[in-house]
């Protein structure tokens, strides 16, 4: 870990992300960055102004809010010892909400480990979510992986390999098998700035720039790859030119907009049929920690976080809907109210349901277990039932 705290970056006329005295998102125009609305919610006329209806909206808010109550609950769970490990996405919201939405249920989205929302809004019930964190036997992947390491593939939504970046290179390969077979399918794929440092995040990108598959590419630029600050993740200006260097459609956009984030994914994916893939860089940051194994005090300063605060993706969304007489506090209040109930229920439900039988962990790599995995499988069993 190295890093400077208060170390100012310039490259090419610009400054570089990490920089713990000013917010990027405050000077977007010069950064490149689009945006729909400022910190207060009122509209730049960069991007226009998404065309959804206000029940869209607000049913956008309301994500917003219930993946907030997710993740607070999710760390308290964790830290009362009631689920194992925990990955925040406090602040992050924004970018895989409104993403998701610019997308059709049909497509496939290629999911990272902090982007809830995207399950949420393909209709995964909260429950079934709930029993992914609890490790859970009933839930899609058999209560096998990390909480927050989810998928379905009745929803088309791939769950990420735990190396980072390894899946981008999968969701560039099913969008050009699905170009190849005509079907009218669209990919998206989430995975961080520090994911870009890995050899498949080149070789997909340089793939799509040759075969022009259906798939947008969002990088979420986080500020932080674990302890490592986007200055020594990168000595570019940006990720998003990464894109020029394999002729890959690249651009920036605020991440703490989710309107923004929705209007150039959608702009994006309806580009992907004819001009195949775009990079999207969304810029953000993390303010929870890596993951409950993490300590952030260690490697930043309280300040660099406080500057991130007013940027915060619920209050901005807030903002702009109070702006259009379309919410209030007494709406606030009972959303608020719903979501803790909703997880309260789903909380109580999933905790119920079974853990997996400990011999279940041999199934569903190998058609018939190579005598190593039988011999372990035996031994396994063997000591359970001597207990
Ligand atoms: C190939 C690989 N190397 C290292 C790790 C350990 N690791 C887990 S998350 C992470 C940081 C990833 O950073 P980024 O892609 O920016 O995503 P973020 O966690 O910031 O959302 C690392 C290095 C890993 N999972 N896979």
């Amino acid at each position: 870990m190295a890093k400077s705290m208060s170390g100012k970056k310039k490259t090419a006329g610009k400054t570089v992300q990490h920089d713990a005295s000013s917010c990027p998102l405050s000077d977007a125009q010069s950064h490149n960055i689009r945006q729909v609305m400022d910190v207060e919610g009122n509209l730049v006329g960069d991007l226009p102004e998404p065309d959804l209806s206000a029940d869209q909206l607000i049913g956008l808010y309301e994500m917003l809010v219930l993946v907030r109550a997710i993740d607070d609950r999710g760390w308290t769970l964790q830290r009362s010892g009631r689920v194992e490990f925990w990955i925040p996405h406090r602040g992050l919201e924004a970018v895989h909400i409104g993403a998701t939405l610019a997308y059709d249920d049909k497509d496939w989205i290629f999911l990272g480990y902090r982007h809830p929302g995207t399950m949420l809004m393909r209709g995964v019930p909260l429950r079934q979510m709930f029993a992914q964190f609890f490790g859970r036997a009933g839930e899609p992947l058999k209560g096998r992986r990390l909480p927050t390491l989810m998928g379905d593939r009745r929803a088309n939504i791939v769950p990420m390999t735990t190396q980072v970046g390894s899946y981008i290179p999968h969701a560039c390969g099913a969008a050009w098998a699905a170009k190849i077979k005509g079907h009218d399918t669209k990919f998206l794929t989430f995975f961080g700035d520090g994911s870009t440092s890995r050899g498949e995040f080149h070789s997909a990108l340089n793939f799509a720039g040759v075969h022009k598959p259906p798939v947008v590419f969002l990088c979420e630029n986080n500020g932080w790859a674990v302890t490592t600050p986007t200055e020594l993740q990168t000595a570019s200006a940006t990720f998003a030119e990464k894109g020029d260097a394999y002729a890959v459609r690249n651009l920036r956009v605020d991440g703490n907009d989710p309107l923004a984030v929705y209007a150039v994914t959608k702009e994006a994916r309806d580009l992907s049929a004819d001009e195949g893939a775009t990079l999207i860089e969304a810029i953000t940051y993390r303010m929870g920690y890596h993951t409950t194994s993490d300590n952030p005090d260690l490697y930043r300063t309280p300040e660099e976080v406080a500057v991130w605060e007013p940027w915060c993706p619920l209050i901005r969304m807030r903002k702009y809907l109070e702006k259009r007489d379309f919410w209030d506090d007494a709406k606030e209040e009972a959303l608020w109210a719903r979501c803790k109930s909703d997880i309260d229920t789903a909380v109580k439900e999933a905790e119920a349901m079974p853990l997996p039988e400990p011999a279940t962990m041999f199934d569903d790599t190998f058609e018939e277990l190579t005598w190593m995995l039988e011999e372990q499988k035996r031994q396994l069993l063997s000591e359970l039932g001597s207990k």
